[in-house]
């Protein structure tokens, strides 16, 4: 059985939706954010502290966009998964990685000095420089979208929903407003889909038949 360590809308929120897309059965345990400070027990699990963790048999996973990436092609074959013989395989390798490791990073930042910090810690000037880079970043996607609905391969794969979760978190961090018209599109065409949907709502019953406390952020 597939288990899934998760916090409301946090990273693990990628490998939720994928598992929804895909239709397959997991087990998902809900924790408290940050776990680390409300869920010690779960240092023995996972010692980063981090989520998301997914455990399947022997293979244990802590990296939200290559859980993605193993999930529609261990489990496939499935259109959420562009196969190396595609002529987009490239583009969408980037666009799956390029939602971790260029988007969420810098709203990482604004997340910690605009909420998670104690009110003393907290910095506008660095909320604003982190904004700024983040959305500077975010025209790259402005431009893949350019006469496709979708990042890559005219069709929704797992590097939308790599990229669609840095969109999903930058709304609760209040960034939407500053999104291009294009992005809004793609934005609202992607937090529209059934497995989206079944996502949230798979989280928020499992966070309260385990009475997990709601998320930091607002509701979107
Ligand atoms: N690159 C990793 C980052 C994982 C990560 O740092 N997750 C955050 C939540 S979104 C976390 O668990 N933070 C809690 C902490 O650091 O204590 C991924 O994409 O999954």
């Amino acid at each position: 059985v597939i288990t899934l360590y998760h916090c409301s809308f946090a990273r693990s929120f990628r490998p939720l939706w994928t598992l929804e897309e895909l239709g397959l059965g997991y087990e998902l345990k809900m924790l408290p954010f940050p776990p680390r400070v409300l869920a010690p027990d779960y240092l023995q699990i996972n010692p980063l502290g981090t989520i998301p963790l997914l455990l399947d048999g022997e293979t244990r996973m802590t990296e939200s966009a290559g859980i993605c990436q193993y999930l529609v092609t261990h489990y496939g074959p499935s259109q959420l998964a562009v196969a190396p013989q595609e002529p987009a395989y490239g583009a969408y390798l980037n666009w799956l990685h390029f939602g971790e490791a260029t988007l969420t990073f810098p709203q990482t930042i604004v997340l910690r000095y605009s909420r998670l910090e104690p009110e003393e810690r907290r910095n506008p000037q660095v909320v604003e420089d982190y904004t700024r880079w983040f959305l500077a970043r975010l025209r790259a996607i402005d431009a893949a979208l350019v006469g496709q609905p979708y990042v890559c391969a005219g069709r929704f794969t797992a590097a939308d929903i790599s990229v669609g979760f840095a969109l999903i978190l930058a709304d609760r961090l209040d960034l939407s407003a500053r999104f291009s018209p294009r992005i809004r599109d793609y934005w609202q065409r992607l937090t529209a889909r059934e497995g989206f949907q079944r996502a949230v709502a798979a989280q928020e019953r499992a966070g309260a038949e385990q009475r997990v406390p709601p998320p930091v952020l607002r509701p979107p």
